[in-house]
């Protein structure tokens, strides 16, 4: 039985659009209702053209594959869980908070974008953690990805892996270009973040495309299947700019604060400096907060960021 049979109804056949901008109580109630929703212009046109300029080098610099290593180089379990994962023809570049300044300070930075993420994931500690900041650039002949929540590792030891519970991951797929179903649009299957059984990944025929104009995004739960498409293009490369945020505790994809120094970090916005984990944390947002300090001092205080 597919899953959709295990919820009240079919699952939505189109993904729905807001414009970015829209109140953060109507993105909370579409979130809630369907798991993902299109955002529209979050960047314009002229951010779009600045950010790829500044990752265009870096994106076509990179080997295809497995965050750059060989397949062949696979050591452990989990790295081949990851080979596949990652498939043969997909570059990912990591670090993007730091590679694009108008992505850091237009999009990492945005207030809106902000109250939104607090918005579906609320008491994530008053600020939620950034778990990943990478491109995703799905080449011709790729294959689609295998269906997956994002943050599944968590499910189980932390008792979610159901759809009761808070949403503890969300994440952004920002278009850097038009992406088509062809190109390799990301497969979702609106409302499976409401599935009684987790264990259930349904099929690809049970997904549809969520395309993008360039500047565009996928926001969704992580608790919504999904996976990147096939690219079928002969010579389309499709790429996907991947914000994801989560609750503080959760360990993320990528290790910011060895990434970056605290003298780099000290020009970025207050918003972006905490989400890399750079400030102190409390439950209810305010600073300096209960959690991540040094000697008892709030840690951006302690940096000498404030
Ligand atoms: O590339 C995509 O469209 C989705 C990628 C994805 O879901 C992931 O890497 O977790
Ligand atoms: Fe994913």
């Amino acid at each position: 039985m597919n899953g959709w049979g295990k919820t009240a109804g079919a699952p939505a056949r189109a993904l729905q659009r807001l414009p970015f901008g829209a109140p953060a109580s109507e993105v909370g109630e579409v979130m809630a209702r369907h798991g993902g929703l299109v955002l529209t212009g979050v960047l314009t046109p002229d951010q779009v053209h600045q950010v790829n300029a500044d990752l265009d080098p870096l994106v076509s610099a990179l080997p295809p594959g497995n965050f750059g290593s060989e397949v062949s180089s696979v050591t452990s379990r989990s790295e081949a869980d990851e080979a596949a994962y990652s498939g043969s023809r997909t570059r990912h570049l990591q670090h993007c908070y730091k590679r694009s300044r108008t992505y850091r300070e237009g999009f990492l930075g945005s207030e809106v974008l902000g109250g939104y993420v607090s918005t579906v994931m609320p008491g994530a500690m008053g600020a939620p953690s950034l778990y990943a900041s990478v491109v995703i650039e799905i080449a011709p002949g790729e294959s689609a990805q295998g269906l997956h929540r994002d943050g599944e590792a968590f499910f189980a030891p932390l008792g979610l892996n159901h759809a009761g519970g808070p949403c503890y991951l969300v994440n952004c797929l920002l278009a850097l270009v038009d992406v088509t179903e062809e190109m390799g649009a990301t497969r979702v299957i609106p409302g499976s973040h409401l599935w009684e059984d987790f264990s259930d990944f349904s099929s690809q025929d049970q997904t549809i495309p969520a395309t993008l104009k360039a500047g565009d995004m996928l926001f969704y739960n992580g608790k919504m299947l999904h996976g990147g498409g096939a690219n079928t293009t002969r010579d389309r490369h499709r790429r996907v700019l991947a914000t994801a945020f989560s609750f503080p505790f959760i360990m993320g994809e990528e290790a910011w604060p060895f990434t970056v120094s605290p003298e780099e970090v000290r020009g970025y916005p207050r918003r972006v400096q905490s989400m890399l984990g750079f400030r102190s944390k409390s439950h209810h947002g305010e600073e300096p907060g209960f959690f991540w300090r040094v000697d008892t001092c709030p840690l951006e205080r302690s940096l000498g960021l404030d």
